[in-house]
């Protein structure tokens, strides 16, 4: 029986992969840097997670005769911070909706008292502006625990976060699902030994997941993850 449903959110709960890159490039370009990051390129750098993590591995193994400067890891924060401040704007002009059936799964589950929980690399503003907007003012009445950045010191995909959030919620894998959209999620989850399901997008419908439960396009049929998930809504 799942007491608890553990919810990844960048690409999970929306398709928020696009808003994150030009948000980046808006803070490049904003602090005097040529840099852009397009579509195939974000794919790429999507290899690495986490916004100051992946500005790092962009300037190590993609730029060629860049010189960092010498306080480079402040260097990335501050502009990270931009960008964080670029995104949760973008997120508050309420364009970027959650995926088909993650409100109703969040309310249903809630109704029936499975503990939900999220686990993310992303910064806990971002998530704070993506679910006020979409669940409302009190959406952190739904969450147990809100597992999130820099809270431990490996992001995905690391087990690190799930672990975090399974001391906080005082549960053991076993009783717990996860809901992810990438493979360097789905590697995290299964890494804390947590069954775990996909919904795929842009970004990530060509990856590998294997070892997934099973894999989604979206759950616009929740029936069909509630019957596949046992889970005992409707
Ligand atoms: C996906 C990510 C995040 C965002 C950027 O996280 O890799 O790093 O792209 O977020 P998840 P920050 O799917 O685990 O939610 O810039 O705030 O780090
Ligand atoms: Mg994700």
């Amino acid at each position: 029986m799942t007491k608890a449903i553990i919810f990844d959110v960048d690409g999970t709960l929306a398709d928020t992969e696009d808003g994150h890159r030009q948000s980046f490039n808006k803070a490049f370009s904003e602090s005097g840097l040529d840099w852009n990051w397009d579509v195939p390129l974000y794919d790429r750098l999507l290899k690495v997670t986490g916004g100051k993590e992946r500005i790092k591995y962009f300037v190590n193994d993609f730029l060629q005769g860049y010189e960092k400067p010498s306080d480079f890891d402040d260097f990335v924060k501050n502009l990270h911070a931009l960008k964080t401040r670029h995104y949760t704007e973008m997120i508050g002009e309420g364009n970027v909706p959650l995926r088909p059936g993650i409100k109703k799964l969040i309310e249903d589950a809630h109704a029936k008292g499975i503990t939900l929980a999220i686990a993310t690399t992303t910064t806990p503003e971002n998530v704070s502006a993506l679910l006020e907007v979409g669940l409302g003012k009190n959406w952190a009445d739904y969450f147990s625990a809100n597992g999130c950045g820099d809270i431990v010191p490996k992001k995905k995909p690391a087990p690190d976060i799930y672990f975090w959030v399974l001391e906080k919620l005082n549960l053991e894998a076993a009783d717990c699902i996860a809901l992810e959209d990438s493979e360097n999620g789905l590697r995290s989850s299964l890494a804390a030994g947590i069954k775990t399901y996909v919904t795929t997008n842009y970004y990530t419908h060509k990856q590998n997941f294997a070892g997934a439960e099973a894999v989604f396009d979206d759950l616009s049929d929740l029936g069909q993850f509630y019957r596949a998930a046992g889970l005992p809504l409707s």
